[in-house]
């Protein structure tokens, strides 16, 4: 399996996520097929019909990489190389109309050196794309290169007190994250200037590497939330701590413009 050239898997990744983008846009206003529901997540029919488009792009300009996705796997999701992808990040904002979702698909490899991975399972991320269509803003970052927004370089804040920081706060799905967070949330809040809870992981680890959040926390979120936004944010001068939880591909993580993140004290 050959890696890609990392430019032109940022070009088709980008596109692929345009596509995906349009499907969100031409559906923004219409009723939704609910494929699933529980007491905190959704699940579409266009999560699927999402991440099929996205796959259908990738696999016919490069078939031998598999796809780790939120709504099912192509492929090996242990090869050498693969695509991370949550075709829609913030479907339940989605599907009760809030403009406040996006799409992101990541490259990533397995390292050669064991220290070089970013995360237990030994990968790295080499290519990452987050993208609103709703405000029409695309991330892109390319491992050891800056993060750019529509092509414009973006970095993290250089906000260093925290009652001045808004800091960004995911509960994601389960009763137990919900229960450990609270606790922390209620502490936190009288801190920093704001807490903001968004719904979309991709989206909120993309605002702290713009410098619009400068920090952002969540425990039990999945892998494909993360990886692009990840890797977006470390180009942009942030740091994404995180650690593998029980769960499939599940992370606690810890974001911040690097000067905050002590102050978090976050209990990840
Ligand atoms: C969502 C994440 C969000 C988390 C939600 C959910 P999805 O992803 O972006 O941060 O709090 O529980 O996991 O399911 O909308 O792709």
């Amino acid at each position: 399996m050959k890696l890609p050239e990392q430019k032109r898997a940022l070009n088709l990744a980008t596109h692929a996520a345009r596509a995906a983008g349009r499907l969100m846009r031409a559906n923004q206003f219409e009723t939704k097929q609910v494929d699933a529901a529980s007491q905190h997540d959704i699940k579409l029919a266009l999560d699927a019909r999402a991440q099929n488009e996205i796959e259908e792009m990738l696999a016919d300009a490069y078939p031998d990489i598999p796809l780790l996705g939120e709504e099912g796997v192509h492929g090996d999701p242990a090869a050498a190389i693969r695509w991370v992808v949550d075709p829609i990040d913030g479907t339940v904002n989605f599907t009760y109309g809030i403009p406040h979702a996006c799409v992101s698909i990541a490259l990533q490899q397995k390292a050669e050196n064991p220290g070089e991975a970013d995360y237990e399972d030994g990968y790295q991320t080499l290519v990452g794309v987050v993208y609103d269509p709703f405000c029409g803003e695309m991330w892109t970052a390319v491992r050891g290169e800056p993060t750019r927004l529509n092509g414009k370089e973006v970095r993290v804040s250089n906000r260093k007190k925290m009652n001045e920081a808004i800091v960004s706060i995911g509960f994601a799905k389960s009763r137990e994250n919900l229960e450990a967070m609270l606790p922390y949330f209620n502490e936190l809040v009288h801190r920093v200037r704001k807490i903001r809870m968004m719904g979309a992981a991709a989206l909120a680890l993309a605002y702290v590497a713009t410098g619009r959040f400068d920090a952002y926390i969540e425990r039990g979120i999945r892998l494909w939330d993360i990886a692009a936004g990840g890797l977006i944010l470390e180009c942009a001068g942030g740091r994404f701590e995180h650690k593998a939880v029980p769960g499939e591909h599940a992370y606690k993580m810890i974001a911040s413009n690097g000067v905050l993140h002590r102050g978090l004290r976050a209990p990840l």
